[in-house]
């Protein structure tokens, strides 16, 4: 009997080709979303790269392939990078199209990031690591040059009736606008494709599968979602057979709610507004933050379990070109790895980077030397180790929602058994306390902050008080799910074993092949408990 369901139910995981990884696959994987151009060059050099002048500083796929160590020494086990397809060519007005979103030929790569052998060996590279590739794919228009449109330089789509007549977007609140309207501006119109066209959509959904089918991809990224129809998008994701997340640039859940329910997942936009004024400055509103939170997670259709959280991205100011307070910077990298979704690290966060809108925001990460003793690098190596060691010690850890047991005007205390994070905007002035008196614990357990490697116990009924310096945050951990060999705070970690977690998020990523199973095992093993 146990065996028969479980046959039937590991077979359609093996059925699979390698790595056409499903959304289940993705829930447990931390992502690292990376600007090809901007990222590592192929030779290792260092071209200088001003980013106001908007135009191809020199990374490739092949450079992305030389810095994988130091993406996965993080304990990233996935990486997003730009749109691969060929796009327009030359200086715009607006800049050339290093970033990858100005399509001009869906069935050709973008050869300045390199060929389709560099690509296909940036996937099997991470393969082989065990790692996961995200592509990021723009379905809803193409880039022209002129105003109107040469629209025979687009490939395959080269007449003017392949496209929904020309208008700009100016009313966010008139949904058929947004959706049948044109983004950009008469430097660079975004051209908006008929999407409301059987073979338009026909054509986009073979070639999604093709493309997927063609780099190996595991996961998809999609912009500009809430500028097509929904119900474009389930057969659109049905034919990418991976893992879809959507952009959906909106910072209500109301408006983003729904696409939850057309594809996997979307990025957590909703979270975002919040989560960065919170964490701002001192007088940021952490209730906002919980509200939106609980909000998200009610709306949304798993929750905010498949979401994509982060902090930082392409199209946003990062974070510390709003602050260089290093406490609430380190409060708010925090959160994308202690909340119910997939974390989500933008290059260069971890470097210090501060750049402003886009384009000050897409700097070359060569600038930084990639060095990796460095605070925020080390932050995220024990944000991403501990959350797999949560991982590997309560097997429900991925599908139990975050509860916030204790917010007052500066702080938030965040629960996720095994872990509870003690977060505040006091700043690096600031010494911050947390009270939370049911923490369910048991009774004088002892726990480990993995940001400072202190201990802490637990109270006679489960509850935690504690206090951090310089405002920092604190992770708290039992002693039991941190394990003795693993590189968390190894000395005070008392866990051995599979179930109290390696505390390194490398190895809880096996060599190419074995992972597949090895999820599909961990999910039949989860769904046998039903
Ligand atoms: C750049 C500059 C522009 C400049 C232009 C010439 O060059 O950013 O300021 O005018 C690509 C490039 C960009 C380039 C654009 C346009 O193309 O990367 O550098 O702009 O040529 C995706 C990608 C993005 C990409 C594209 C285009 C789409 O992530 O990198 O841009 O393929 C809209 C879209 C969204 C898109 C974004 C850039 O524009 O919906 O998919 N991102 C409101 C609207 C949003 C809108 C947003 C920004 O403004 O509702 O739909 O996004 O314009 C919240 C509200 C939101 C509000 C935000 C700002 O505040 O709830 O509704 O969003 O509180
Ligand atoms: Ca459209």
């Amino acid at each position: 009997m146990f065996a028969l369901r479980f046959a039937a139910f590991v077979a359609p995981f093996i059925a699979l080709p390698a790595f056409a990884a499903s959304a289940d696959e993705w829930r447990s994987r931390a992502i690292y979303q990376l600007v090809t151009d901007r990222f590592a060059t192929s030779n290792g050099s260092s071209p200088p790269c001003d980013t106001s002048q908007r135009v191809y500083c020199g990374g490739t796929w092949q450079g992305v392939i030389s810095k994988l160590d130091y993406i996965q020494n993080m304990g990233f086990d996935a990486v997003w990078i730009s749109p691969v397809v060929a796009n327009v060519e030359g200086n715009t007005g607006e800049g050339e199209a290093f970033h990858g979103y100005w399509t001009r030929d869906i069935n050709s790569l973008n050869e300045h990031f390199g060929s389709t052998d560099d690509l296909n060996a940036l996937a099997s590279a991470l393969h082989t690591r065990g790692m996961f590739l995200m592509l990021d794919v723009v379905v809803n228009h193409m880039a022209a040059t002129s105003n109107p449109p040469d629209y025979s330089s687009f490939s395959p789509f080269n007449t003017q009736a392949d496209f929904h007549l020309e208008c700009f977007i100016d009313d966010y609140n008139n949904q058929t606008d947004v959706e049948q309207c044109w983004l950009g501006d008469t430097t660079v119109p975004l051209a908006d494709l008929n999407t409301e066209n059987d073979d338009i959509v026909n054509t986009m959904y073979t070639w999604i599968k093709g493309l997927v089918g063609n780099y190996s991809a595991d996961g998809v990224r999609i912009d500009t979602v809430k500028h097509i129809r929904k119900d474009f998008w389930p057969q659109f994701a049905q034919n990418a057979g991976v893992f879809t997340i959507g952009e959906v640039l909106d910072g209500n859940t109301s408006y983003v709610g729904p696409y939850t329910q057309v594809l996997d997942s979307v990025l957590d936009y909703p979270t975002f507004y919040p989560l960065t004024s919170a964490f701002v400055s001192p007088t940021g509103n952490l209730s906002s933050l919980v509200e939106l939170v609980q909000q998200a997670q009610s709306t949304y259709k798993d929750g905010e379990f498949m979401t994509g959280s982060f902090l930082e991205n392409h199209d946003n100011p990062r974070f510390q070109s709003m602050t260089q307070d290093q406490a609430l910077v380190k409060n708010a990298m925090t959160w994308p790895f202690i909340q119910d979704g997939v974390p989500i690290l933008y290059y260069g966060q971890e470097q210090g980077y501060t750049g402003g809108a886009d384009p000050a925001n897409r700097e070359a990460l060569w600038l930084s030397g990639y060095v990796e003793d460095k605070p925020l690098v080390n932050h995220v190596k024990t944000l991403n180790a501990v959350r797999k060691s949560a991982i590997a010690s309560n097997g429900s850890f991925l599908t139990t929602p975050l509860k916030f047991l204790a917010t007052t005007s500066s702080t938030l205390a965040v629960s996720k058994p095994p872990l509870l994070a003690l977060l505040s905007n006091g700043g690096n002035a600031s010494s911050p306390s947390w009270s939370v008196p049911n923490a369910g614990y048991a009774a004088n357990e002892p726990l480990v902050d993995v940001v400072s490697c202190a201990s802490v116990t637990a109270d006679s009924n489960g509850g935690v008080s504690a206090s951090s310096q310089g405002g920092v945050p604190m992770v708290l951990m039992p002693a039991s799910a941190l394990n003795k060999s693993g590189s968390v705070c190894s000395n005070l970690a008392t866990g051995s074993g599979s179930g109290s977690g390696s505390g390194n998020a490398a190895s809880a990523v096996g060599a190419s092949g074995g992972i597949i199973l090895a999820a599909a095992l961990a999910a039949a093993a989860s769904y046998m408990l039903l």
